[in-house]
């Protein structure tokens, strides 16, 4: 074949080689071969000095065309592929305006400080203020002054967290500290009667701590909120219409409350509060254990002795008191079974609320 056919050949084969690269990187191989160093075109002019030198005019005018025409196909492809690329990797890397947002987990305050300060404001709205006080409380605070005799069970090793400082106290060791975490707010309202003007109108929420194994009725941990009010006339009849207020505001105005005789140290006449169940609105079922009733607090008139050992004068004035678990409530409220649920921090849970 003469070397102006080979050419001709070489020539169309490159073309259509160069229209079936698929990409950059083969139609560079394409070049290489063809018009690289010791590409198939390129050997034909190094190879020229064996050429006829008749020829040599000829061959050398085909050369240099083939070569025209192979770099401008390859510059063609080139920026077709290059484009195509581009496009591609911008579509790959392209942000999808259609596609929802990734969501951002937003905390929420718990249950239990919510049902608290739920409570709280049923008593704010009646003109009370809200009390805090420490959670490591003295013997005194917690038991003596409000009426517990030295030998009361609550005050057992059993029942109640004695501190222990770093040294290994001795004392507190054999049951005799007289530092303890507080098993009610009382000491709370204690300090507010020695240290406040009359009358007194306060609540008082905090957590308090009690030796009980966790089931599904008790915690050795939780929140309390005890009231206590003090002023010049203050009967019985002020404290169930407060009590009655204040279950109808938090579980519904559909309620029924009834108060059932109790014994407290602290208080006499003593009183429980029950509400009317929820679940079968007074039937009996499963919730309320077939009585139809949920006990929901503690409360009474707050006994004359109690009022004395804080330097108030019960022939002048008189006072109730009651003490209500939080977390008792709010399962109550939204009929959770079990009290272990609202410490788990399973978000299942927790997200229904
Ligand atoms: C309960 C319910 C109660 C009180 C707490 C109280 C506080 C003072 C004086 C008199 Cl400063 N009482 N608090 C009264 C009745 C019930 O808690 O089930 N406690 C074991």
């Amino acid at each position: 074949m003469a070397i102006t056919d080979e050419l001709a050949a070489l020539r169309e084969q490159t073309l259509s080689a160069i229209e079936e690269a698929v990409d950059t990187a083969a139609l560079d191989a394409v070049r290489v071969a063809v018009i690289g160093k010791s590409g198939t075109l390129t050997g034909y002019l190094r190879n020229m000095g064996q050429v006829a030198k008749e020829q040599r005019a000829e061959v050398g005018k085909a050369v240099n065309e083939a070569r025209k025409v192979v770099e401008e196909a390859l510059e063609a492809r080139k920026a077709t592929l290059a484009a195509a690329e581009l496009a591609a990797s911008i579509d790959a890397a392209a942000v999808d305006i259609t596609l929802p947002g990734r969501t951002q987990q937003l905390g929420t305050r718990h249950l239990i400080n919510r049902v608290s300060e739920e409570i709280c404001d049923v008593f704010l709205g009646l003109g009370y203020t809200v009390a805090e006080g420490p959670e490591v409380e003295t013997d005194y605070y917690n038991f003596t002054a409000l009426n517990a005799p030295a030998d009361h069970p609550s005050r057992s090793m059993q029942d109640t967290f004695y501190v222990v400082d770093r040294s290994g106290d001795e004392a507190a060791v054999r049951g005799e500290s007289d530092v303890l975490l507080r098993t009610q707010t009382s000491g709370v309202q204690v300090h507010c009667m020695e240290d406040q003007e009359l009358p007194i109108y306060i609540v008082a929420p905090g957590k308090v701590f009690r030796r009980d194994v966790a089931d599904p009725s008790h915690l050795p941990q939780f929140t309390q909120i005890e009231g206590l009010v003090v002023d010049k006339g203050i009967t019985f009849g002020d404290l169930k219409g407060t009590l009655d207020y204040f279950c109808k505001a938090v579980f519904g105005p559909e309620r029924k409350t009834r108060f059932r005789a109790h014994y407290f140290p602290f208080t006499e006449p003593s009183a429980e509060v029950d509400v009317s169940c929820g679940v079968c609105h007074g039937e009996g079922c499963r919730m309320c254990k077939g009585t139809g009733w949920l006990e929901i607090l503690g409360c009474g008139m707050v006994d004359p002795n109690v009022l004395e050992m804080s330097g108030i004068d019960p022939e002048v004035y008189s006072g109730f008191a009651f003490g209500v678990g939080v977390e008792r409530v709010a399962c109550l409220k939204y009929n959770v079974p079990d009290l272990r649920y609202l410490l788990q921090g399973d978000m299942r849970f927790l997200r229904q609320f």
